[in-house]
């Protein structure tokens, strides 16, 4: 796509660029439509940080575990020497996979290199990767094989900042040996970019990291150029808005406000407000368990945890505004997830295995969410999940008319036990919105984590003459 110009259609003097948004508007192919699908992702962040685990010399480090290397406590060549120390014992893929397929997991992106540069898979364009290890086998493989096996998806993180390789300049120029080192730089990204989708073609998608320095920024032709190689060796292949800026250097959108990748990047532990902030994108939240941190960190109490139940109101939020939600886990130096990680990801995974009919291939339904909790839409159905049940256990539905949509019935999702549901004249519609009411029966027993109930409905044909909203009543 590089040297085509797009413009956006809505702006009225658009900017002529050579490296904006390759397309306006969703992809349409099946790769992304299955990407849409997933709706629930794990995130691994693992690397030689997993072994100081946050800490140096019994000080505690206060930045992401995974940053420690920035820190002045830390000498550099220490830090780069742990390579040699780097041996998960107790490295199960088999093991890993499983955890996350039991969470209900369909997608997963690891990071193949942190901005410490050290490399997870045994790249012939550095020395400083896991061969190199005391563990020596090519541990990305073990990874990607036994995912894929468990029918998950992989996804391979990439971050371009890098403190290792000698030529990474934050700023150019700054002298011409620095822009001749960076001209290094970029083909050795290029060449490892290359290499990865052709040693794990497996993959359905780069992750792209670090890639808010100036210097990245300001090569917009090497990127796109670089882009449309990639997907050229691996078509359908999915990368997010972070990878490459536009000519002007604008990130995730480009200087005519047109989506740069595939779908939004932007949603780093934190959400849009409302679906309208999206404008149609396709996005992820990626999202930590403790705060900011996403490496292996040794001691967790200084942080607020996450619960399964905060972290389930994140994935309906998710779904039902047409994103998927990614969760982070940060195993140790030994390959072990943490106990209180491996709790989270059972608990998850046991109401997946009771609701997924509510996360997998759902959308957006076209309904504000309620204050009792999230709607998400497959087909005929709309699924209510509630994080807050009313004391007067009625469950109310707004209805824009607009929707042309008749609730026909509605039900437990776990059981199937049939509900009460009733049109209901508020008072409140000037704005035209129809309501009904579900009832939740005083003596269900909730138990401490959030319900589905699935409402069938009917799309109604406008043969009413106008009077379409007597027809959904
Ligand atoms: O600096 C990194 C951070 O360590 C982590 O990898 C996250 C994951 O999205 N990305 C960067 C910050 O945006």
């Amino acid at each position: 796509m590089c040297g085509v110009m797009l413009y956006a259609q809505e702006s009225a003097e658009p900017i002529p660029l050579k490296h904006g948004a390759h397309r306006m508007g969703r992809r349409t192919d099946p790769e992304m439509q299955r990407w849409r699908e997933y709706g629930l992702g794990q995130f691994i962040h693992w690397g030689l940080y997993a072994i100081p685990g946050g800490e140096w010399n019994g000080k505690v480090y206060n930045g992401a575990a995974e940053w420690i290397r920035s820190w002045k406590e830390l000498p550099k060549d220490d830090y780069d020497n742990l390579y040699k120390q780097f041996n998960p014992k107790q490295f199960d893929a088999k093991q890993w996979a499983k955890m996350a397929k039991d969470m209900g997991v369909k997608y997963m992106i690891i990071t193949t290199k942190h901005h410490d540069g050290f490399c997870i898979w045994p790249s012939k364009y550095t020395t400083y990767n896991i061969k190199n290890t005391p563990y020596r086998k090519d541990i990305l493989k073990e990874i990607v094989d036994e995912y894929v096996k468990a029918g998950i998806d992989v996804y391979l993180y990439y971050s371009i900042l890098d403190w290792h390789h000698p030529g990474y300049r934050s700023a150019l120029p700054v002298t011409k040996e620095d822009s001749v080192k960076y001209k290094g730089f970029l083909e050795y990204t290029r060449n490892q970019l290359i290499e990865l989708l052709t040693n794990y073609p497996q993959a359905k998608g780069l992750w792209f990291d670090g890639t808010w320095d100036k210097a990245w920024v300001n090569q917009a032709e090497f990127s796109d150029k670089l882009e449309t190689e990639l997907r050229t060796l691996s078509p359908g292949l999915v990368i997010g808005s972070r990878f490459r800026a536009d000519d002007f250097g604008k990130r995730h959108f480009d200087s005519n406000g047109n989506l740069i990748g595939d779908y939004s990047q932007v949603w780093e532990r934190k959400f849009p407000e409302s679906i309208e902030a999206l404008k149609g994108n396709d996005w992820d939240c990626v999202m930590t368990i403790p705060h900011d941190n996403w490496g292996y960190c040794t001691d967790w109490s200084k942080f607020y945890i996450k619960t399964p139940y905060e972290l389930i109101g994140m994935l309906l939020k998710s779904v039902s505004m047409d994103g998927n939600l990614v969760i982070n886990f940060g195993p140790d130096g030994n390959g072990v997830f943490r106990p209180e990680e491996k709790k989270i990801a059972e608990d998850i995974g046991k109401w997946m295995e009771k609701n997924s009919e509510a996360v997998y291939g759902c959308t957006y339904s076209g309904i504000k969410n309620p204050d009792w909790g999230y709607y998400t839409r497959k087909g005929d159905k709309i699924y209510m999940t509630v994080f807050n049940r009313p004391l007067n256990n009625k469950l109310r539905i707004q209805l824009p008319p607009e929707l042309k949509m008749k609730p026909l019935n509605a039900s437990f999702l776990v059981n199937k036990q049939p509900l009460d549901l009733k049109y209901i004249r508020l008072g409140l519609d000037r704005d035209n919105n129809i309501y009904y009411e579900v009832a939740i029966p005083d003596n269900f027993i909730s138990g401490d984590m959030p319900f589905v109930i699935v409402l069938e409905i009917q799309q109604i044909q406008d043969k009413t003459g106008g009077k379409e909203k007597d027809a959904m009543t």
